[in-house]
């Protein structure tokens, strides 16, 4: 395992004196008297690997999930599907690679195989895999023609590999399990050349033996450490850490050095819930939580989300495709925020990237070249060793109007500042223009637009000495955003009733309001008239999930007696982290008035519902 404790020391030239500090590089554990002041005093001085660091450089990487579901239409597959369905027509990794790059993304990571344990490679470990697909005449594997293309065109590769795994016989058996896991695993870590970060997500489930599978964590790890013992381990590894949620929303306040233990060591989860934190807590890192802690990792965020709504490809998306505003949006809220953004570009059933996601990756990359080339700072910028209640004061470019700030901490010396502000000299006098808590690797500010002379940056506090290295001071041009809605139904809701008093605001037609209801409880919806019905539209909570449905069964009813089941045991499949509106398309037409849906598993397993809107589709 990768739980590295090397303490390196640095000679600092500080002034003129000479100050031995020591570092701790990933990992370090309070001593067991240690006071709230000594610790943060460690927590400072925790620092990334040379991988960690190597990674958080590349501020941009791609995910490309691609697969099985790709060709159901669907978000996550059984692992019932049959492989002959696997057959892109047109598949081009180097049109892939070529499109990724000129968005300016430096790694793709690929969903090698995803919970319907579908192999995208030539697999020894199952028959569920291309090569019992009509792709390339079973001969194809998209794993070589990925890595491949990377590796020619200095594009950094890593891979996703469910422990999930709704194929697997052996799942939930688990020694027999993770040793197949980990035969997959040495597969992809030793035919395919190098691999920079690997990606495992925490989902867990039964297998056919009704037994849920416990992973051996451990083993794992040390494959990779011992395979590929420069990539990061990411999500379930204990390099990189998932920020949370899959929106594009990095924190405000996000550090780096953390007690957050990674969930695939032994006490992680414990450690964890006695310090009261999970992946999506607010406060990973503040003094009170650190106070309480028994040691700190180096342990960053990354912000994994998908450029459309699902993360597989479905042609009913592209209109769906974020705005260029959006996107620019998500770059602010996470390389802006002390975190690496893995953004999530699905190619389609021809095996290729949409024109649509290519266009929109290419302009996102122009915004931030052209916004990023001009620093308005005048002359040079030394490294600043910043002491607390320092200000720097910087003059800016005689006429140039600002609102975005960049700051940086040289993180090989660890994360510092708690919180700074930023000011503006503008017509004789000082103005407030923003102010921030935590800088890290990167942090981006941005404010109305400024015709500044100087800017002042004060570090209000700081753990020991901040050691600021970038700053820059910059135009960032305001997009708008083209105001697309999101439409949840075909068939407009006048008429329409709940059968349930005070249910109108699961059918109001407005996705915000949500009709909540203490208990699993049925919603039906009268819809006026005989209707045509191709599928039904369900919008989950986005504010609080609690009542948001995981598994459903779905009727349909010509006079609101008699009810013919359309889907038995239906899942929302990635609802939890993924709150979008869902589409489900019965793949046949129901001549009904009436429309219920039976919840039957609430994500967390509450006795709650909550539908923001329920819709209905109708036929093409
Ligand atoms: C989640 C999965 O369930 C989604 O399908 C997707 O792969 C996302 C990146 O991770 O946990």
């Amino acid at each position: 395992m990768k739980l590295i404790t090397t303490i390196s020391t640095l000679l600092l030239l500080v002034g003129c004196t000479h100050t031995r500090e020591v570092l701790y590089t990933k990992y370090a554990a309070f001593p067991e008297d240690a006071t709230t002041e000594q610790k943060i005093d460690i927590a400072a001085r925790v620092v990334p690997t040379d991988e960690q660091l190597a990674w958080q450089q590349l501020e941009l990487t791609a995910f490309i999930h691609f697969g099985m579901n790709t060709f159901t239409d669907s978000e996550w597959g059984n692992g019932r599907e049959t492989p002959t369905l696997f057959n892109p027509t047109a598949l081009d990794c180097e049109q892939w690679v070529h499109t990724l790059q000129k968005g300016g993304f430096k790694m793709v990571i690929l969903t090698a195989k995803h919970h319907d344990g579908f192999c995208l490679w030539q697999t020894e470990t199952t028959d569920h895999s291309v090569a019992s697909s009509p792709w390339r005449d079973g001969k194809g594997d998209v794993v070589r023609e990925l890595s491949d293309a990377c590796h020619k065109h200095g594009m950094k590769f890593g891979v996703y590999l469910s422990p999930w795994d709704r194929n697997a016989e052996c799942y939930g058996d688990s020694p027999a399990y993770n040793e197949f896991f980990i035969a997959q695993l040495t597969e992809l870590l030793t035919n395919y050349g190098r691999v920079d970060e690997v990606w495992f997500d925490g989902a867990c489930g039964e297998g056919p033996n009704g037994k849920q599978q416990v992973y051996d964590w451990e083993s794992i790890l040390a494959t990779i450490e011992h395979l590929q013992p420069h990539a990061v381990t990411a999500i379930m590894g204990d390099d990189v850490r998932w920020v949370g949620n899959e929106g594009g929303r990095g924190r405000t306040t996000e550090w780096s050095a953390t007690p957050f233990t990674p969930q695939s060591y032994s006490l992680g989860r414990a450690t964890n819930s006695k310090l009261g934190i999970e992946e999506m807590s607010t406060d990973l890192g503040s003094r009170e939580l650190v106070a309480r802690a028994e040691g700190i990792y180096w342990y960053p965020s990354e912000v994994d989300v998908s450029i459309r709504p699902g993360w597989f490809y479905h042609a009913s998306q592209d209109d769906e495709v974020r705005s260029i505003a959006n996107l620019v949006d998500i770059y602010f809220n996470s390389v802006g925020r002390n975190s690496v953004l893995l953004l999530n570009i699905p190619p389609d059933r021809r095996g290729l990237i949409h024109e649509i996601d290519a266009a929109c990756i290419e302009a996102l990359h122009n915004y931030i070249t052209t916004t990023f080339a001009n620093n308005f700072i005048d002359g040079k910028v030394r490294e600043w060793h910043a002491s607390e209640g320092e200000s720097i004061e910087l003059k800016i470019k005689r006429g140039s109007i600002i609102n975005t700030v960049q700051l940086s901490e040289d993180i090989t010396r660890g994360q510092r500042v708690e919180h700074f502000t930023i000011e503006a000299y503008t017509n004789g006098r000082w103005q407030h223009l923003t102010e921030g808590t935590t800088i890290g690797y990167k942090r981006l500010l941005r404010f109305s637009d400024c015709r500044a002379e100087r800017v002042r940056i004060t570090i209000k506090s700081c753990r020991s000495t901040a050691h600021i290295n970038n700053i820059g001071a910059y135009y960032a041009p305001h997009l708008e955003d083209d105001g697309r809605s999101v439409i949840v139904s075909d068939l407009s809701n006048e008429g329409w009733q709940t059968m349930d008093d005070d249910a109108y605001t699961a059918i109001d037609g407005d996705v915000e309001t949500a009709w909540r209801s203490e208990g699993i409880t049925p919603l039906t919806i009268d819809l006026g008239a005989m209707t045509d019905i191709a599928g039904f539209c369900y919008v989950p909570p986005t504010d609080d999930p609690t009542g948001t449905i995981y598994l459903y069964n779905l009727y349909v009813s010509k006079d609101g007696n008699e009810w013919q089941e359309c889907i038995s045991n239906g899942e929302f499949s990635n609802i939890k982290n993924n709150p979008i509106p869902y589409y489900v398309n019965f793949g046949t037409t129901y001549s009904a008035r009436y429309l219920r849906i039976v919840p039957l598993y609430e994500i967390d397993g509450k006795s709650a519902t909550a539908i923001c809107e329920l819709g209905i589709l109708l036929p093409r």
